[in-house]
Order: structure tokens, then sequence, then C-alpha cells
């Protein structure tokens, strides 16, 4: 993919653009195979969504054991170059990789959230690049708040009840909880200034991991999606801790804090592989 000063622009300000044909068919055939080697060998972490509702679906995110395979398609497909140049940064590290499969044509949106209420980190050098091997017409697709990873941070979702997709992570008051974008958009369709785009296999959503992100649910007509998300960083990401209460998630994020950093620092810590 060619990336231009547009591309790089709009990535910078609006936060989300699609690379369109960022794969051709052999290249989403080896993407496919990582996806399905990630799904074929889960970590204990791995979960369900809202188990037991009809918005239960796979997740997984951050598997440790599976982190040379990732590491490898990354490599085979120039993903940390293309990084790179999306920034204009020396370095690029792998953040990691996030799965979701929802099956059947029943699983709803996944709530709006920032990625970055779950990392304590945020800065201009912070990416998703997030493929889906199904034809998605927009409504089935990643929705955004354009220019939203440069505004307010807003607490995370808990994502332990799909009936209140705000429930707070974190709860304390530090950050500000989520706007309930659903509820205000049935009132007014224009409440916010919302993107997203149809997307064919081979095209790929890439954006700021603080953007405001959610939907992509599956329906009857567009049934199943399989999605992979690869995250990295690079020069340009500072330390920003997280608040310290525990958090209300099926994960223990709460010792992601590191006290050796002051607020502002390079985050840029050994554990996360550097890919150049
Ligand atoms: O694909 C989804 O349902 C959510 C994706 C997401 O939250 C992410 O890529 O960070």
């Amino acid at each position: 993919m060619q990336v231009t000063e547009q591309l790089k622009q709009d990535l910078a300000v609006e936060g989300a653009v699609v690379a369109r044909g960022l794969f051709d068919a052999e290249q989403l055939r080896r993407v496919r195979q990582s996806y399905d080697y990630g799904i074929a060998h889960p970590s204990p972490q791995a979960k369900r969504v809202y188990p037991g509702t009809p918005d239960e679906h796979f997740n997984e995110y951050g598997n440790p054991d599976n982190i040379e395979q990732y590491l490898m398609l990354i490599k085979d497909l120039g993903l940390a170059d293309l990084a790179a140049s999306l920034w204009d940064s020396e370095h690029v590290w792998f953040l990691g990789e996030e799965l979701f499969m929802k099956k059947g044509g029943k699983a709803g949106r996944s709530p709006w959230h920032q990625d970055t209420s779950y990392m304590p980190a945020n800065g201009p050098h912070l990416l998703n690049i997030w493929i889906s091997f199904e034809k998605l017409p927009r409504r089935n697709a990643l929705e955004f708040v354009r220019g939203s990873h440069l505004g307010t941070q807003y607490d995370g979702t808990s994502y332990t009840d799909p009936s209140d997709p705000t429930k707070p992570l974190w709860g304390n008051g530090e950050w500000p909880q989520l706007p309930d974008i659903q509820a205000d958009r049935a009132q007014d369709a224009a409440s916010w200034d919302v993107v997203s785009w149809d997307l064919e296999p081979g095209d790929a959503l890439v954006f700021h991991s603080g953007i405001l992100h959610g939907g992509a649910p599956v329906t009857p007509d567009c049934p199943d999606r399989h999605t992979l998300v690869l995250r990295f960083f690079g020069d340009k990401l500072s330390y920003r801790p997280l608040p310290s209460t525990k958090p209300d998630f099926g994960h223990d994020i709460s010792g992601l804090n590191d006290p050796t950093l002051r607020p502002g620092d390079p985050y840029h810590p050994e554990y996360f592989a550097q890919l150049r």
C-alpha cells in the first residue's frame, strides 16, 4: 500500500482510515492462517464476552504462547514498516494481538470504547490494524467517532452487561463515564460524527487505539465475523498511568502502572517486542 501524505494526515487528525486492498488473496490467506492458529491455541485467559446472553462471542488478546507466530506474520507482511511510515517513527514495537469471533448472526454491537482506557500509555504513535476476513457492509463494520483520539479520555466499559455498554471499567471518577453514544444517535443520528466503511476481504481498518470505536455487530444477513487486530506503537508514546482503583473487568489489569515512570516519560517497556 502506498503511504501518502494525505493518508498520514487523515490518520493523525481523523484517527481512522481504511486501507483498501492492504492484503492480496495470498497475504490474506497468510493472515487467516495466523488467526486460525490463535483460535486453535487459546490461552487460559481466552473468554466469552457477555456469556449466556445472545451477545456472547469469543475474545482473546495478548496470548504470550502465540507471540512468535504473530511476529512472523508481521515480518512476512512488512507491517512494522507500514506502521513506521504511517507515523514517521524510527522504531516500532508490537503491543499485541486480539481475536474476535462473532457467529450465528446474533451478537450485537461491541460497546463504544477507547483502548487507551486499558493501557497506561498514550501518544501519537499508537495504532490498531483491524483485519476481518468477511465482506462487511458498513452497518456490520467497526465505527469510529472522528477525531476522538485527540479529545477526552473516558473511563472504559467493563464488558459485563450488554444492556449497559457504558458500565465503567474503573468507576472512581478519575475519567468521565463513557457517553451512551447509541442512545444519543437514536435521538439524533447526527449527534456524533461517526465514520465507517463498507469492507471487502483484503481491506483493513487502521486507527489510533485511543479513538472511540464500537459496533460491528453480526446480523442474519451478515452472520459471521472473524477479526484479527494487531496493535503497534512507535517512538512517540508516553506513560499515562491508569486510575488507581480495582477495575471491573474479566482480566486483572490493575498491575499495569509502572511506579518507576513519571507521567509523560517515554513508554517503551522491554517486554514488548521491538520490530525495528
Ligand atoms: O472488532 C470488535 O468487535 C472490536 C474491535 C476493537 O475493540 C479493537 O480493535 O480495539
